[in-house]
């Protein structure tokens, strides 16, 4: 952990400062970038933006963002100048879910996935043992004696919470430390609305394809949403099909622009989904994440047809999990 004394010194002479999330960022790391603008403001009264790239389309993530009044900016409603300074949360520099243009070397880094080799910035702050970013955000406003408001707490709170299934998977001292901690600070009202938000009918036409979409394999629930405009739509799915009581793993892929982004969910917490996100990825595309859980995208090229991309792609996820090249998959619910 950082002082503020250092953290001031990575910042001296910077003009704007930008708080990067990844991109379609998740609670975890939306209250993570909120809490460093409070810490930037009221311990060193600097100004400065949080800006993601892609979508923020769960409807929980987006419940929060409104509920909370969470100021966010999308990339391409920024401009940079060679004075600005930059923030990570939650990604680091080099990782594929983030949109930091490559050569700017960010001023800091809080992070908790695995440390990527040969990183490149002033301060980095990389806890892998960790479960949210939001705990090690929490620590940063509890050690610089900051009183956290209510919204800010709910935040924080909702970001361990949903990070770590309510302290169930993959959590560190810190996270239980904070969770207590922060727990008689939040909004209950308010939070229990960004838990159980309400739903556009999209997600309702959304969930149907799906439905339509789902292959069960020895223990494997495999979700193909098509083509689909948000990527956070293959997450959810992955989540929500995981919790068929016969399955340990689930896999969900779907096509967003040239990219088909895929997530990987499994019960096995022995399991390692982020190496595995990493293999299957390849040179082509960039994936990564925890043991539980994980993700990534990779490109589609003109000539290549989504649903050809897709069928290689499950087969070799199939593969790292070690059942042979030609299964054959067949329907989770049947349409007869
Ligand atoms: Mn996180």
């Amino acid at each position: 952990m950082y002082s503020i004394e250092e953290i001031a010194s990575a910042l001296k002479g910077k003009k704007k400062i930008f708080i990067f999330t990844h991109n379609n960022p998740d609670p975890d790391a939306i209250a993570a970038a909120w809490a460093v603008q409070y810490l930037l403001k009221e311990s060193l009264k600097i100004k400065s933006k949080i800006v993601y790239d892609g979508f923020i389309g769960r409807a929980e993530n987006k419940a929060m963002v409104k509920l909370l009044k969470i100021k966010l900016f999308h990339l391409s409603n920024i401009k940079f100048s060679n004075k600005s300074g930059f923030i990570l949360v939650d990604t680091q520099p080099g990782f594929g879910n983030n949109s930091l243009p490559s050569q700017i070397i960010p001023s800091l880094v809080i992070d908790h996935h695995p440390l990527k080799k040969q990183q490149k910035s002033v301060l980095i702050d990389v806890r892998k043992d960790v479960g949210s970013t939001a705990s090690i955000l929490t620590e940063y406003l509890v050690t610089n004696n900051l009183e956290i408001p209510k919204n800010l707490a709910t935040a924080l709170f909702y970001g361990i919470e949903s990070e770590t299934q309510g302290l169930s998977i993959e959590t560190d001292n810190l996270d239980r430390q904070y969770y207590k901690l922060l727990f008689p600070k939040i909004s209950q009202f308010l939070l229990g609305k960004i838990q159980y938000p309400r739903l556009e009918k999209e997600f309702f036409l959304n969930l149907r394809k799906a439905l339509n979409n789902v292959y069960f394999y020895k223990n494997v629930m495999i979700v193909n949403v098509g083509r689909v405009d948000n990527p956070d739509l293959v997450s959810e799915f992955c989540t929500f099909f995981l919790l068929y009581e016969k399955a340990s793993w689930a896999l969900s892929v779907g096509g967003v622009g040239n990219r088909l982004f895929f997530s990987i969910r499994t019960q096995n917490r022995r399991a390692n989904a982020g190496r595995i996100a990493r293999k299957i990825s390849g040179m082509k595309g960039s994936g990564g994440g925890h043991e539980t859980s994980a993700g990534g995208w990779i490109d589609i090229s003109p000539q290549d047809k989504l649903e050809t991309i897709t069928q290689d792609f499950i087969k070799k996820f199939l593969i790292q999990l070690g059942y042979k090249e030609d299964v054959f998959l067949t329907p989770f619910i049947s349409t007869e």
